[in-house]
């Protein structure tokens, strides 16, 4: 009987529009999971699916981890970028997706500064940032934007950026090169803590159909 109202309570299952969210479609789709429409193209926000009551919601990156973190979705599909940058750990990672993959990267204009002025760092990242130049014991000013980190270096607003590269054509563009690899990047499985007890079987099986399908 438990058994029974739990696969029938369905998941919610929350998503990032955008990049993330063409690379998981294959993916949910190869877990018997088809939304019914395209998230990406839609104006509407929570999509029905082809696996009961199970429902994708399509939502900013960034905000993932909170709908996940307060239980407005079971399950999340998040960068990896996004998570570190989180503050809070309401939520388990139990898999690596393996899609959208990228590095986080210091980049600037390849000259190094020789005056004993503090460094300046603009990212979209402040906390891995932080964290980053802490553990080398180098004082850094860090300065949070929202978009256009190439930008910084040219214009003055900052030395160096921390910031998402993949093929490296961004930086390219810009004049700018790659200086320091500081983590691999890739999207994660998140799932809500109270969901992992209440929907166990439900959040198990459907972890399990995952593996099976991630090289
Ligand atoms: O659109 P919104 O502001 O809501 O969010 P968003 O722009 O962060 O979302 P979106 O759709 O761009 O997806 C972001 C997520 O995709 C990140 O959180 C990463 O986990 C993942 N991802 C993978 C990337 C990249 N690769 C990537 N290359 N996110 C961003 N980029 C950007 C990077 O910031 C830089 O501007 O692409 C540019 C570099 O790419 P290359 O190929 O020129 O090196
Ligand atoms: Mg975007």
């Amino acid at each position: 009987m438990d058994q029974v109202r739990e696969r029938s309570s369905g998941l919610v299952i929350a998503v990032s529009k955008g990049r993330i969210l063409q690379e998981a479609l294959p993916l949910l789709a190869g877990v018997g999971i088809v939304p019914n429409g395209d998230p990406d193209e839609s104006r509407k926000l929570i999509f029905e699916t082809t696996e009961g009551q199970t429902k994708i919601v399509a939502i900013r990156a960034v905000d993932v981890p909170t709908f996940v973190e307060y239980g407005a979705a079971d399950i999340g599909i998040a960068g990896k970028d996004v998570l570190l940058e989180y503050e809070g750990d309401g939520f388990y990672e139990p898999i690596d997706l393996k899609i959208s993959a990228c590095r986080l990267m210091l980049a600037g204009r390849g000259r190094v500064r020789n005056d004993s002025r503090r460094l300046r760092i603009a990212t979209k990242y402040p906390k891995v940032t932080r964290h980053y130049f802490a553990r080398k014991g180098v004082q850094v000013e860090v300065v949070k934007l929202y978009g256009s980190m190439e930008l910084a270096p040219l214009v003055g607003l900052a030395d160096y950026i921390v910031d998402l590269v993949d093929t490296g054509n961004t930086l390219k563009a810009n004049g700018l090169v790659a200086m320091e690899h500081i983590v691999d990047i890739t999207s994660r499985l998140i799932v809500n803590k109270a969901s992992m007890k209440i929907k166990h079987a439900q959040i198990t099986d459907l972890i399990d159909r995952f593996s099976a399908i991630i090289g």
